[in-house]
C-alpha cells in the first residue's frame, strides 16, 4: 500500500485528492489545522489526521508518517481581491506563508522520505502563477513564487528519483476558496460561479493529482494547467449554457455537493 500526505486536507482540492486516493487503495495522512473537520474526514475515508499548521510544522507532528511515497501541498488559498495600492499587507504575509512558506517547510520536512521511497512531490499552485490580474497581486505574486519554488526543486533534484509536478488549476468552485477570499461575503463568492457551465471540482483537480502520482515512477509530469471548458484563460471566461450533451459527472464525495 502507498503512502501519501496530503495537506490543506480538512476541505477543497486537499480533501478531495484525500477521498480519491483513499478510495484508490492509498494510506492517506491528512494534514491541515481544524482538526474537527479533518477528524471527521480521516474517519469518513479510514485515513489518518494530523493536525498541524504547515507554517509551522516540526518532525515531532509528523512522526507517524515513517514512510511518504507521495506528498501533495494543497494548503494555501486566496485573501482578498484589492487592487495594490489598496492591498492589505497582513492578507499577503498570510498568503506567502501558507501557499510558499507552508510548501517549503512540508517539502523540507517530507523529502528525505520521499528520496528513500523514490516518491513524488504535487505542488498545487493555480492558473494566477501564470500571470498576473486585477486584484490578483497578492495571490499571483504567493502563487508564482510557489512555482518558482516548484522549478527550482525540480531542478536541485537533477539525478535524483524523485518526481516533482505543478498542477496548475483554473476555476475551482469549492465551497470555501472564493468565500475565504472574500471574508465570508457568500453573495460576492457565489457570484464569482454565476452561470459558469461546470466549473472545475475539487474531485476533477484530486484525478489529475491521482492519474500524475499513479504513472510509472521514471515519467514526470513536469506541470499541468487544468481548466473547465468554459474558461478558455485567465480573463476568457464563458457565462451561460455550454449546451452539455454528456450528464455531469457524479459526485462520489461531499466536496462536489455544495456547501458544508
Ligand atoms: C484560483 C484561480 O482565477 O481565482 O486559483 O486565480 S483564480
Amino acid at each position: 500500500m502507498k503512502t501519501a500526505v496530503i495537506t490543506g486536507a480538512s476541505s477543497g482540492i486537499g480533501e478531495g485528492c484525500a477521498r480519491l486516493l483513499a478510495r484508490s487503495g492509498w494510506k492517506v495522512f491528512l494534514m491541515a489545522r481544524r482538526r474537527e473537520r479533518l477528524e471527521n474526514i480521516a474517519r469518513e475515508i479510514n485515513g489518518h489526521a494530523i493536525i498541524l499548521d504547515v507554517t509551522k510544522a516540526q518532525e515531532v507532528e509528523i512522526g507517524l508518517v515513517t514512510h511518504c511515497d507521495l506528498l501533495v501541498n494543497c494548503a494555501g488559498g486566496a485573501l482578498g481581491l484589492d487592487a495594490v495600492r489598496q492591498a492589505n499587507a497582513d492578507d499577503w504575509t498570510s498568503m506567502f506563508n501558507t501557499n510558499v512558506l507552508g510548501t517549503l517547510r512540508m517539502t523540507q520536512l517530507l523529502l528525505p522520505r520521499l528520496i528513500a521511497s523514490q516518491g513524488c512531490i504535487i505542488n498545487i499552485t493555480s492558473t494566477a502563477a501564470l500571470g498576473g490580474y486585477e486584484g490578483g497581486g497578492g495571490y499571483c505574486a504567493a502563487k508564482s513564487a510557489q512555482r518558482a519554488l516548484t522549478q527550482s526543486l525540480r531542478l536541485e533534484m537533477k539525478g535524483v528519483p524523485v518526481r516533482i509536478t505543478e498542477v496548475l488549476p483554473g476555476m475551482v468552485h469549492t465551497p470555501e476558496f472564493s468565500l475565504n477570499r472574500f471574508c465570508g461575503d457568500a453573495e460576492r463568492a457565489k457570484a464569482v460561479y454565476e452561470n459558469v457551465d461546470r466549473p472545475l471540482s475539487a474531485e476533477d483537480i484530486a484525478q489529475v493529482v491521482a492519474t500524475v502520482a499513479e504513472l510509472p515512477a521514471h515519467v514526470n509530469v513536469d506541470e499541468i494547467v487544468v481548466r473547465p471548458v468554459a474558461q478558455r484563460a485567465q480573463h476568457a471566461l464563458f457565462r451561460g449554457s455550454l449546451g452539455w450533451r454528456e450528464a455531469p459527472p457524479v459526485a462520489h464525495s461531499p466536496v462536489n455537493e455544495g456547501e458544508r
